[in-house]
């Protein structure tokens, strides 16, 4: 974290990143970070590959983040919540790859064998990225702002799954309560994030609930979101990123997945865990990642090959 700071008064321009598919612990941690840069006179500019998903656009500053990889060139870039510059996007690790920037920095809370920034700030105990940025705010003296602390309770409430999770501890309460002193209102966050919901997310939903599957004596629950199901309600994929907690909160579930179908032979899966199993090692099988209780993969295949493949892993893993 020195180093970070040191790096931050040092350079005179940054290009902060989250990774694609993002979340709001990118979007709100990328966002506090560019907020507070901007206090200390530096030149940014906050990039993100994809769309903001429609439960984050209430947040503020959302408008300094841009989907076009900015042509400017930039002395420093900072990756948030994310290790890997090919998980920011193409032209990002292109632009990393040539040595276009003097350092390149990475605020993290995810472990990963080999961080690939000159400077590395990572807390893998850190509930959230946000909570990372918060404390480097703090030491700088940046923290005195009701829209910083509403991004990062944002990134607290994300990461937590609403305080829920098995990472919600007593500091993650400690600093919930910090933002709230500093202007955080978690009515205005909850409301934006979880009871703004399209009504078409309901109908997929009604067709995915159909195609639950309990398998391994009730140990395993699954279900489905088709190409053929999103075509039917005219709903984005993007609107069915939450429903792998579904089979997972039936009583007796300890592993459950989510399939969802991209393109022809191409299948994206949520795995989820209650308890015991880590469904990372899952993931990882297949190329992919995340947490013990939350990970996912892309295997490429149809949605039968796939199911078969991921059930074969589960099995062994229950
Ligand atoms: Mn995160």
């Amino acid at each position: 974290m020195r180093n970070v700071i040191k790096a931050i008064q040092q350079y005179k321009s940054f290009l902060i990143v989250g990774h694609y598919h993002p979340d709001g612990d990118a979007i709100g941690s990328a966002l506090a970070l560019g907020m507070s840069l901007k206090k200390l006179k530096k030149r940014i500019a906050v990039y993100n590959r994809d769309d903001v998903p429609y439960n984050l656009k209430f947040l503020p500053g959302i408008r300094q983040l841009t989907n076009i990889f900015p042509a400017a060139k930039f002395d420093c870039a900072i990756m948030v919540d994310c290790a890997q510059p090919k998980r920011i996007s193409k032209e990002f690790a292109d632009a990393v790859e040539s040595k276009t920037f003097k350092a390149l920095i990475c605020i993290d809370h995810h472990l990963l064998d080999a961080p690939v920034g000159d400077i590395d700030c990572i807390d893998p105990k850190a509930a959230s990225t946000g909570c990372v940025i918060w404390s480097l705010l703090k030491k700088m003296r940046l923290n005195k702002s009701a829209d910083i602390a509403n991004l990062i309770y944002c990134t607290l409430t994300v990461d937590t799954g609403s305080f829920r999770y098995s990472n919600t501890t007593a500091a993650v309460f400690d600093l919930a309560a910090e933002l709230l002193r500093e202007g955080a209102n978690p009515w205005l966050v909850a409301r934006n994030l979880e009871e703004n919901n399209p009504v078409v997310r309901y109908r997929l939903l009604g067709l995915s609930l159909k195609s639950l599957h309990i398998g391994f004596n009730g140990k395993f629950a699954s279900m489905d979101v088709t190409r053929e199901m999103l075509q039917t309600v005219e709903a984005h994929e993007d609107l069915s990123d939450e429903f792998a907690n579904y089979p997972r909160s039936i009583a007796g579930v300890e592993v459950s997945a989510l399939y969802r179908e991209m393109k022809e032979g191409q299948i994206k899966i949520s795995l989820r865990s209650k308890l015991k199993v880590d469904v990372s090692k899952i993931t990882k099988q297949f190329g992919g990642g995340g947490h013990k209780h939350a990970a996912g993969c892309i295997i490429h295949a149809d949605l039968p090959t796939a199911k078969l493949q991921i059930e074969n892993a589960v099995g062994k893993a229950l």
